[in-house]
């Protein structure tokens, strides 16, 4: 039998046709019918079934590296959890989970601890990755909704991808991108990054911008579109700020870009000159230590153009993980809570407070990724809990937070292989059913919501994530973790974005709390008769107290550091997924790139 289920890989999120072949493997086609892909797989997605085999997994709970019974296991991570908690207080424990997770297992581990342990201490690797888009997003519009829809690349008449390798990192969408293009030739896209990447090859343009120098740059474009006349009087009753956003993006310095005066003008042209534009952007800007005033920067045009929220217009930050998007709904990150409500906030506290009917709510933010490690290796987080995510190798400064966690009282790793360089370190280690085995929901970057579904069976003792979040939670005697399947808890997540859609939020699902979760089809958030075009801001009305989007002052810095020292940045493969526990396994995907490598031009080589 054909199981319909989404790829684990990108945020792409494609539609992948499963079929047991009888001895345990799969075969994987692209599924026609989902809106992601239509059809189509990337190298990655293609390769799922050689990646499925139970051979190497971790396949019972372990204790000090000695298997042991799920009972003994659970009941030893409750006891440590509660011990801590009682000893030292809620906030001397931590989770660390993923933007890999399917919702209901986010949804489970974030109820846990921001309503029973009663610390917002969770945060996830998402934090490595979209977190400077979501706080560019909560700054200027009030919420962290991402406005626009995969189609409006099709539709554009220029797309600036920036900061993004979406050829390796997202190549159905770039398929997708490269299409349209063929379609209709006059379409302009224009890539910005230091390096000359495979998606420059499609490309009408590359500027090969000086590294972090973004904010000079759409600064500069601002300045061009003011000086040009090209602000939108229709749509500035709609937004606050572009007098002093003008005033700071005024010091943009032109030589800081690194860029020929000439391909710097053609691009502010191009850009204020094409209605139809959509600004693409990834970990180039996200990952920065000016991230978040570079998302801002890009904001702050399409703010200015009024170019959001329309067919073919709009900023696009593309998701990297299958279910980041997935972890912003249910409030993965150590400042928020559930359903993008607010975890400042006294009345969407005590909203969610009822719905859950939680015993202890967190009552402000907890500790982001870098400084929980250094809560961990400071000995002030005595039991860790980490859940699909592989930090002791990509978190930055890996080998000290590897060095913390191998220091920490007591660390629960849940994984679906033993031998990763942060199972290695874990007193008690959960073996998780993995992709093809679990069921659940994602998110993609359009906001489109998927199923994934079980194809095998469970190898072993192998269990969901959102089971062992579960077992935990009642062994340490809280009520509201009875459920039986991720059905429920998806029930009960879209139920409470009900509460959140009361409070004037724009995640609100609720009316798929009674939905045939059996053959739920790919959905779109926003849901509702008024939002079925699924785009947002369009017309013009924002989450801020006031109705209008804020256009956030950017001061542009170019990152600290001496003159003539080698920069290196970092960036991913085509064929492997981060730390390659699953892509690792296939021989088809091992022979795109022979060996780990490093990008150097010949002549830096030569100097250095
Ligand atoms: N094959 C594969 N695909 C993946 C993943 C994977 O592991 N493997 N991971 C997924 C995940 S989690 C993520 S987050 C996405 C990431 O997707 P991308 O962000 O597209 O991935 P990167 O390879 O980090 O590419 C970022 C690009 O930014 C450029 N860059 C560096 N500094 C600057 C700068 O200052 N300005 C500009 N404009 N550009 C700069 C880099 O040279 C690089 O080409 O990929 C997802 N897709
Ligand atoms: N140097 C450097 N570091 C980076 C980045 C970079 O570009 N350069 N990028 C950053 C970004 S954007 C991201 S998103 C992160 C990603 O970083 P990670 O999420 O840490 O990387 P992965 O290798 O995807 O780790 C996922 C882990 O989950 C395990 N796993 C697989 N399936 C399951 C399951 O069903 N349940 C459980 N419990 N475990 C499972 C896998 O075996 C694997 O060990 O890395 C960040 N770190
Ligand atoms: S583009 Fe992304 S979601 Fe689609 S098949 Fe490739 S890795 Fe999977
Ligand atoms: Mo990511």
């Amino acid at each position: 039998m054909t199981i319909r289920t989404t790829c684990p890989y990108c945020g792409v999120g494609c539609g992948v046709l499963a079929t047991p072949d009888g001895q345990g493997g799969l075969t994987v086609r692209g599924d026609p019918d989902h809106p992601a892909n239509r059809g189509r797989l990337c190298v990655k997605g293609a390769a799922l079934g050689e990646t499925v085999a139970t051979q190497g997994r971790l396949l019972t709970p372990r204790i000090d590296g000695v298997e042991a019974p799920w009972d003994r296991a659970l009941d030893l991570v409750a006891d440590r959890f509660a011990a801590a908690v009682r000893d030292h207080g809620p906030d001397s424990v931590a989770m660390y989970v993923s933007g890999q997770l399917l919702t209901e297992d986010y949804y489970a581990a974030n109820k846990l601890m921001k309503g029973f342990i009663g610390s917002a201490n969770i945060d996830t690797n998402s934090r490595l990755c979209m977190a400077s888009s979501v706080a560019g997003h909560r700054r200027a519009f009030g919420s962290d909704t991402v406005p626009g829809l995969y189609e409006d690349l099709e539709l554009a008449d220029l797309v600036v991808l920036t900061g993004s390798n979406l050829a390796w990192c997202h190549p159905v969408l770039h398929q997708r991108l490269m299409a349209a293009k063929a379609a209709r030739p006059d379409m302009r896209i224009v890539v910005i990054d230091p390096r000359r990447t495979a998606t420059c090859e499609g490309a009408d343009l590359h500027l090969a911008i000086a590294p972090g120098a973004d904010a000079h740059l759409f600064n500069l474009l601002l300045c061009h579109l003011f000086d040009t006349g090209r602000i939108d009087a229709g749509f500035m009753p709609h937004v606050t700020g572009l007098d002093v956003a003008l005033s700071a993006a005024r010091r943009a310095d032109p030589a800081a870009t690194g860029l020929e005066p000439c391909d710097l003008s053609a691009f502010l042209e191009m850009w204020a000159a094409t209605d139809r534009v959509v600004t693409v952007y990834s970990q180039g800007i996200n990952q920065s230590d000016t991230g978040t005033d570079k998302v801002n920067a890009i904001l702050n045009c399409h703010l200015a153009t009024g170019r959001i929220g329309h067919p073919g217009m709009g900023p696009f930050s593309v998701t990297g993980q299958p279910n980041a998007m997935g972890g912003r709904e249910v409030g993965g990150l150590s400042n928020m809570l559930a359903c993008h409500l607010e975890l400042e906030n006294p009345d969407h506290r005590d909203a969610v407070r009822a719905f859950w009917d939680a015993p202890r709510m967190a009552e402000r933010p907890g500790l982001k990724a870098v400084d929980l490690f250094r809560a961990v290796e400071e000995g002030r987080i005595k039991a860790l809990w980490i859940i699909h995510t592989n930090p002791a190798v990509t978190m930055p400064d890996a080998d000290r937070v590897a060095r913390a966690i191998a220091a920490c009282d007591f660390t629960v790793v849940s994984e679906a292989w033993p031998d990763t360089d942060t199972a290695r370190l874990a007193h008690v280690l959960l073996p998780a059913t993995a992709w093809g085995e679990k069921d659940g929901t994602v998110t993609n970057s359009e906001r489109l919501i998927s199923r994934q579904r079980a194809a095998l069976p469970a190898p072993g003792q192998a269990r969901p994530d959102w089971w062992a979040v579960a077992q935990v939670a009642r062994r340490m005697g809280f009520r509201g973790f009875g459920w039986t399947e991720p059905a429920q808890i998806f029930a009960e997540h879209a139920a409470l974005s009900g509460v959140a859609g009361a409070l004037g939020g724009d995640f609100d699902i609720s009316d798929l709390a009674g939905a045939d979760y059996e053959a739920l089809a790919p959905v779109h958030w926003p849901q509702g008769p008024a939002q079925r075009a699924g785009r947002f801001f369009g017309t013009g009305r924002f989450h801020t107290p006031d109705g209008r989007a804020r256009m956030v002052p950017v001061m542009a810095r170019l990152p600290d550091h001496p003159v003539g020292r080698m920069l290196l940045n970092t960036g991913r493969t085509r064929d492997q997924w981060h730390t390659m526990t699953r892509t690792g396994l296939s021989p088809r995907l091992a022979r795109h790139l022979a060996e780990p490598y490093l990008q150097l031009h010949p002549d830096d080589a030569g100097r250095l």
